[in-house]
Order: structure tokens, then C-alpha cells, then sequence
């Protein structure tokens, strides 16, 4: 076993290290104040490649292996999640369907300009009355000629509003399901029929946005059905595999969350005194310190590992939904410790883990529920 990373990685880590310590990290606090990531801030990941880091060399991407990906995202998150959804939506369930399943032609048209951050992509999956249940979506396709008529909303999307691609999930066939009945498409934006709906207000993640999106006969073109008309039907499995590799990334920004968590907890321990002493002098606080490192250690090497599994080729589903079980749960944990070293000053705006706590709690929920994860992991074991 070598678990030195290689020599591209380790380069690719320290400049976006840099970028990190020395741009996001003084603009956090104006990113949360403004709910909006500067337009220059995004120019230089663009610049940086970090829109198109898992889009092959090819199509003008990095072509980096998952594990780069994963410290890519790892390192980001450490200071602000929400730049993290800027472009993670590019490299992941954005493209990816494109890249998995689209035919050579679509992944000319589309690729390159994802990979540039010149377009934006979003994924649309989930409805008001399908979110965990994911194959209950009523969203419909009706083929008409070379084109097929879209009717339906999706919710909870992540750069839906600043998105000029969008892979949308719909039923093609209702009797079919999750079978045969599911087809993904890539709608560009602007279409007729296609509106930006209600702009969410969340609890976390402001300079994120999440946006509904509406279809009222939207007509979309047989050719950007993603792999063509052999695909269509089989969205639902595209849209799957993507979502594997989505939870895994999701994982690796949950460990750098819990990571700046616990360096500001360690911090906040050394300055604090009480009762004539810092609070790190503590044993209570150092039991919580320990575990919180403890924590963050496993969940790091799970994403490495899992990472390494899929970079080797190998399926990962079951651990990538491990590690984006144990990772965002760990997290909350994390995040609850900090806090409370905190005390007080914790529950205050003017210090970083109150951010940190609330953009930590989606963590749980978007990219597939704890619970859904734990039905994904069930599923494989009692397969094997
Ligand atoms: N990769 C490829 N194919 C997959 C897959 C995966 N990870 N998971 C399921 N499939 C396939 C199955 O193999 C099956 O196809 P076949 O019969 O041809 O083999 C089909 O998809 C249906 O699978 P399944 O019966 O498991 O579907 P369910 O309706 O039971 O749903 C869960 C499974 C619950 C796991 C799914 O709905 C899910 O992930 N829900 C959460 C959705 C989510 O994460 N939403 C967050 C918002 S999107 S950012």
C-alpha cells in the first residue's frame, strides 16, 4: 500500500491551497453577507480549471482522477461550501450523465464548454412529490416527431437559475418506472416552455443558489436525449451512476467542513480562558477535541480509499454511500463539538462555526437522506 499522493496531485493541492488561503478565505464572510460569490472569484476557478476537473483532457478538461477531485473538494469546503457548488455541479451530476452515457457527438457539443465554465450545468431530478423516492417523478416526455414535450417542475436545484444546460430527468413511459420508463435529457437554456421558478431561501450555503425550474411544453430535441435514441428509457440508471460519484465528492467536502470546524476549535480552545486557564487545558475539551480528530481521520480515509477504488475502475456504489453516510454525519457531530467549545461566542454570527453549522446540515439530506444511504448500502450487502 503507498498512501503518498502523487507528484500532479500533491501540485495540483498546494495551488489550490494557495487559492484558498489567500482569495476565498477572506471574502467568506462577504459571500455570506452578499448570498453571491464574486464574479472574479469565479473567473479565476475557471481559469484554474476547477469547472471542468473531471472532464477528460480531450474535451479541454483536467482529466484528474477522482482522488485529485475529492482533495480538490476537500480543500475548497475547508473554508466555503457554497464556491464548492459553484462548479462542483460542472464536474459532477451536471455532466456527468454526458459524460457516462452521452454519444461522441454530445460529449463534443457539451463538454467542452462545461469544462471552460463558459456554461454552467445543472441537474433536475428531484419534485415536490419525488425526493428520496427518486423513480416517483411525474415530469413528463412526450415524443412528438424529432422532439419530445416536456411538462412538469423540479425543485431544489442547485444552480438552476444561472444554469444555461440542464440535465433533466422525465417519465418517457409511465408503466415502466425506474425500468425502462425514465429518460435524461440535456435542455439548454433559454428554451420556450422553460421558466426559473421560486428562488429558495435556506438555512445554509447563501452564495448558492437553489432554484425551482418549470416545463410547460417545453420542446426538446430528440438529439440531446443523453446517448441517444438507444438511451431512451434508461435515465434513471444514468442518472444513478451519477449520483455514486456525487456522494462520494460530497463526502470529501464533508471532510473539509469538519476539518475547519475542528481547527477552529483547537484555536478557540488555546485563547479561551476560564476559570484562570485556556478551556484546551481542559480534559472535557480535549475529550471532545480527540474525538472530533478521531472522526475526521476515518471519514478522510474512507473518501481516499473509495476514491482510489473507483480511480482502479472498480464499482464503489456501496462505498460511496458509506462514506457519504459516515462523512456528513461525522460532520454534524464535528460541527455540534465546535460549537459548543465555543460556548456562546459559537452561537454568534461574527464567528465562522456558526456558518459552518448551519451550511453543514443539508449535508445530510441533498445528494440522497442518511437514510437513503444506509437502503443503498442494504441493498448491495444483501446482493452480494
Ligand atoms: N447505478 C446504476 N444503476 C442503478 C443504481 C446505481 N447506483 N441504483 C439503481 N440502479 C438501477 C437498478 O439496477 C435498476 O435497474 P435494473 O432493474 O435495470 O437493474 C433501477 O435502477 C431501479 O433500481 P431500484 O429498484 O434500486 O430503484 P428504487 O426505485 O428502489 O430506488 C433508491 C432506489 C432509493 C436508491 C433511489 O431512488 C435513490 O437513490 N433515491 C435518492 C435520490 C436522491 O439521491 N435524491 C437527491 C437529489 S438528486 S441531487
Amino acid at each position: 500500500m503507498d498512501f503518498d499522493l502523487p507528484e500532479d496531485i500533491r501540485l495540483m493541492q498546494a495551488t489550490i491551497n494557495k487559492f484558498v488561503n489567500q482569495t476565498l478565505e477572506p471574502l467568506s464572510a462577504q459571500i455570506e453577507e452578499d448570498d453571491a460569490i464574486p464574479e472574479d472569484v469565479v473567473q479565476s476557478m475557471r481559469e484554474m480549471g476547477l469547472f471542468g476537473m473531471s472532464v477528460p483532457e480531450e474535451y479541454g478538461g483536467l482529466g484528474l482522477p477522482t482522488l485529485g477531485e475529492c482533495l480538490v473538494y476537500e480543500e475548497i469546503s475547508r473554508v466555503n461550501s457554497s464556491v464548492r457548488m459553484r462548479f462542483s455541479t460542472n464536474n459532477g451530476i451536471g455532466s456527468l450523465g454526458i459524460l457516462y452515457d452521452g454519444t461522441p457527438e454530445q460529449r463534443e457539443r457539451f463538454l467542452p464548454s462545461i469544462a471552460s465554465g463558459e456554461k454552467t450545468i445543472a441537474f433536475a431530478l428531484t419534485e415536490p412529490d419525488a425526493g428520496s423516492d427518486a423513480s416517483a417523478i411525474r415530469t413528463s416526455a412526450v415524443r412528438d416527431g424529432d422532439q419530445f414535450v416536456l411538462n412538469g417542475r423540479k425543485m431544489f436545484i442547485t444552480n438552476g437559475a444561472i444554469a444555461d444546460l440542464i440535465t433533466v430527468l422525465a417519465v418517457t413511459d409511465p408503466d415502466k418506472g425506474a425500468r425502462g420508463g425514465i429518460t435524461a435529457f440535456v435542455v439548454a437554456k433559454p428554451t420556450p416552455g422553460l421558466e426559473v421558478g421560486k428562488l429558495e431561501k435556506k438555512m445554509g450555503l447563501r452564495g448558492s443558489g437553489t432554484a425551482e425550474l418549470i416545463f410547460e411544453d417545453c420542446r426538446v430535441p430528440v438529439d440531446n436525449v443523453i446517448g441517444g435514441e438507444e438511451m431512451i428509457g434508461r435515465g434513471f440508471q444514468t442518472a444513478m451512476k451519477v449520483l455514486d460519484k456525487g456522494r462520494l465528492t460530497l463526502a470529501a467536502s464533508s471532510v473539509g467542513m469538519a476539518r475547519k470546524a475542528l481547527e477552529l476549535a483547537v484555536l478557540y480552545a488555546k485563547q479561551r480562558v476560564q476559570f484562570g486557564r485556556p478551556i484546551g487545558e481542559f480534559q472535557l475539551i480535549q475529550g471532545m477535541l480527540a474525538q472530533m480528530a478521531t472522526e475526521i481521520y476515518a471519514g478522510q480515509t474512507m473518501v481516499y480509499r473509495t476514491a482510489w477504488q473507483k480511480d482502479q475502475g472498480r464499482p464503489v456504489r456501496k462505498e460511496a454511500a458509506m462514506s457519504k453516510l459516515y462523512c456528513t454525519e461525522m460532520l454534524g457531530r464535528v460541527c455540534d463539538s465546535a460549537l459548543q467549545i465555543h460556548g456562546g461566542m459559537g452561537y454568534m454570527k461574527e464567528y465562522a462555526i456558526e456558518r459552518i453549522y448551519r451550511d453543514a446540515r443539508v449535508t445530510r439530506i441533498y445528494e440522497g437522506t442518511s437514510e437513503i444511504q444506509k437502503l443503498v448500502i442494504a441493498k448491495e450487502l444483501l446482493r452480494d
